[in-house]
């Protein structure tokens, strides 16, 4: 695995994209600047088991170079699934196609090139969202969770993993103070981590989770729970229920 040293040397201000170099050492940066990260993407294929129903498609929208696709391919363990799975990096899904192992997971996951406010959704019985509608305009979110409410078959679920913000200030301190603290253990330098956060500002917008609840409940969905939190970070868990 390529360690993460980007933001190493002083930096030009430059916002942060999902290029090249990011995809080429994604997994060491994800992996020192998630909490749980590992923990999160075992528990979320365990989920994408759990929920799958037959015939009907599981969808990871922002899927990076496909942790979440080769944990469920181990979970399935050659049973029959089908998933989509979205990212708008080409260099992102270069990787995921070159660390997808061939036969049967091959066959059963989709790669699509695209923005997810475009992907068309239908027949899903999952939605995986990991860490990546924090990166959407704002304005653009309440539509995107409308539609997953929308294609999901009663009993389905929605699977909502965000960073969050606080709306207590002395609270939004205690979690980032406890945030840098996890990325200097992980060897993350104060240059580094001051840069990195300088160049996802406005890149990277956070929400409390009440307003992710809220969005949820506008969305249509009546049953949802936090099921997995660290600080700054929370996933969130949304079942469509049977009429
Ligand atoms: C994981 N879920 O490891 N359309 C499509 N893709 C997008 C868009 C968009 N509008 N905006 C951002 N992305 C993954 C981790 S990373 C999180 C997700 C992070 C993509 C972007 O290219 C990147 O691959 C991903 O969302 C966010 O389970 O790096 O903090």
């Amino acid at each position: 695995m390529s360690k993460d040293d980007i933001y190493a040397g002083s930096q030009g201000p430059s916002p942060f994209e999902f290029n090249e170099r990011v995809a080429a050492v994604f997994d060491d940066m994800i992996g020192r600047s998630v909490p749980g990260y590992r923990e999160l993407i075992g528990r979320l294929a365990q989920l994408c088991r759990y929920y799958y129903q037959p015939d009907s498609c599981i969808y990871d929208l922002g899927c990076s170079t496909g942790n979440l696709g080769l944990a469920l391919c181990r979970e399935m363990a050659g049973d029959t699934f089908r998933m989509v799975a979205v990212d708008s990096s080409r260099p992102m899904l270069d990787r995921y196609r070159e660390r997808l192992p061939e036969g049967s997971c091959r066959e059963s996951i989709e790669l699509v090139c695209g923005d997810i406010r475009e992907q068309p959704l239908q027949n899903a019985s999952v939605v995986v969202i990991t860490l990546t509608l924090q990166f959407l305009p704002l304005a653009d979110r309440d539509a995107l969770l409308a539609r997953v409410y929308r294609a999901l078959r009663p009993g389905g679920v929605l699977l909502l993993t965000e960073k969050i913000q606080q709306t207590d200030p002395a609270l939004e301190l205690l979690q980032q103070d406890f945030y840098y603290r996890f990325k200097k253990e992980r060897g993350y330098s104060e240059l580094e981590i001051s840069q990195k956060r300088e160049a996802l500002e406005n890149v990277l917008i956070p929400e409390t989770v009440g307003a992710h609840q809220r969005r949820l409940e506008e969305a249509g969905f009546r049953c949802y729970d936090l099921w997995f939190k660290w600080f700054s970070f929370a996933s969130l868990l949304a079942r469509k229920e049977t009429p």
